[in-house]
This record gives C-alpha cells, structure tokens and sequence, in this order.
C-alpha cells in the first residue's frame, strides 16, 4: 500500500506567497489558489504530497504532534511555541521583521515593575527576566499598539517590519529582542520514519534558497 501524503503546513499571507516559489524548487505546485478558497487542505503537482492551510501560530502544535510532517513557521512563533518535538533544519531567509519592545514615544524609562501587553507572553517573560526587569506580562491577542495609549501598559513586545503601523499610533521601538525569519520545520519524528521522502525535500529548498541569496 503506498504511503499516506507527507503534508507541508502553511499560513495564509506573507509566507504563503513567499513560500510557493521555494517549493517549487522540490517540484511542489498548488494546483488551486487557497487565498480564494475556503478549502484548508489542497492537492498539489506531486500525488505524494499534500498542503495544509492554517493559523501562523497553530504551525508549531501541527508539527509537534505530527498533524503535519513539514512546516514554515516565523522564528517569532517558535520562539513562543517553544520547539519540543521540532526539528529546524532550514533559515528560508523570508517574511523576515524584528521583535521589539516598543514604548509611546518619549516615554520614561522603566522604573519598577513594568506592564508589557502582547500576544508573545513567553518570549517577553524571558527577556525581560534576562535584563533583570520586572515586568508583568498581559496576554493581547491583537491590536498591542493600543495598549500604551489607553494606560494598560508601558510596553508592547512585538513584531516590527518598517515600523509605520508603531509611527502611526506614536510609539517608538526600544529595544531589538531578536532579528526573525521564517523557517522550515519538520516533525521529529517523521524525520526518522520518513527521512527518503523528506531530507530530499530540504535539500532542494536550501539549495533554492541559496540560489536566491546569490542572485539577490
Ligand atoms: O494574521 P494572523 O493572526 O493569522 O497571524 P500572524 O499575524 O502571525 O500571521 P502573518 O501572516 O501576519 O505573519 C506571519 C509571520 O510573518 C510572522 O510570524 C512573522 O514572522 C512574519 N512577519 C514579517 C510579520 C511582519 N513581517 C509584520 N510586519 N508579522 C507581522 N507583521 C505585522 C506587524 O506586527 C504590524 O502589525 O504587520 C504590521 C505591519 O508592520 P510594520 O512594522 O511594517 O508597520
Ligand atoms: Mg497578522
């Protein structure tokens, strides 16, 4: 009997489309387009080989628990999920942006305990507690600019790529936390059970991924 689909998990948006030209590389195509679909798995150009949509943060729980065998995740969500059951074994050097603590513009520096809203609780609690801050860390699920503005907090942790949507709301970035990309990600487990069909695959994304590096 052949063996079930390997399934690639995706996020609709910047690493969906950035994403698409890589995996061509491995001989990938989707054979509709799931931005104007309400289908969340799809076929592609190979019968082995299957694609799923989802949330950007649900990549990592998808991967750990074999829902999916490959995936593309920010390092900002990896970073948050945590990368137990993960293996990264590729930098695909897109959606790339910064995570940032911000701060309303001309805002006093931190003294005592600090209020930080964000969606990133775990990677916030962390740095905050590697600089020896206080800080109490409220969970947002969207819209963290508001925070500062309204008095909920005294700092965001968030992603920031030309900085306009934190201009425009009159907050400034602080401090970089860390630089971030996308990467690909693999169930650790299908690694080993399934390493012929899969290390192919990485193998010729990285090398369209440095094919693009070189003409960039
Ligand atoms: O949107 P959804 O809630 O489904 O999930 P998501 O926001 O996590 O997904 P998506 O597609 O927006 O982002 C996927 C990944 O792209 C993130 O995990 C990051 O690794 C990466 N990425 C790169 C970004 C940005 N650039 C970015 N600019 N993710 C989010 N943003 C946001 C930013 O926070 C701001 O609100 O886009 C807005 C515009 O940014 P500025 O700085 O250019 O104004
Ligand atoms: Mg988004």
């Amino acid at each position: 009997m052949p063996n079930k689909p390997l399934t690639i998990a995706l996020s609709k948006g910047r690493i969906l489309k950035e994403t698409l030209p890589l995996l061509e590389a491995a001989g990938i195509r989707l054979l509709e387009d799931p931005e104007s679909s309400r289908k969340l798995i799809f076929d592609t150009s190979r019968d082995d080989v299957k694609i799923i949509i989802i949330r950007a943060t649900d990549v990592p729980p998808y991967l750990q628990y074999g829902g999916a065998d490959i995936g593309v995740a920010g390092k900002d969500v990896l970073m948050e999920h945590g990368a137990e059951g993960i293996y990264e074994p590729l930098d695909l050097e897109i959606a790339r942006c910064k995570l940032m603590v911000a701060a309303k513009k001309d805002a006093p520096p931190a003294t005592g305990r600090l209020r930080v809203a964000t969606k990133f609780v775990n990677v916030a609690r962390r740095y905050f507690a590697s600089q020896g801050v206080q800080a109490e860390v409220i969970k947002l699920y969207g819209a963290m600019e508001l925070a500062p503005l309204v008095g909920l907090a005294d700092r965001i942790v968030d992603v920031v790529d030309t900085g306009n949507t934190l201009r425009a709301n009159g907050l400034e970035p602080t401090e970089l936390i860390a630089q971030i990309s996308s990467r690909l990600v693999v169930n650790r487990a299908s690694m080993k059970t399934r390493h012929a069909e899969i290390q192919p695959i990485i193998d010729l994304i990285g090398q369209a991924v440095e094919a693009r590096r070189e003409s960039a």
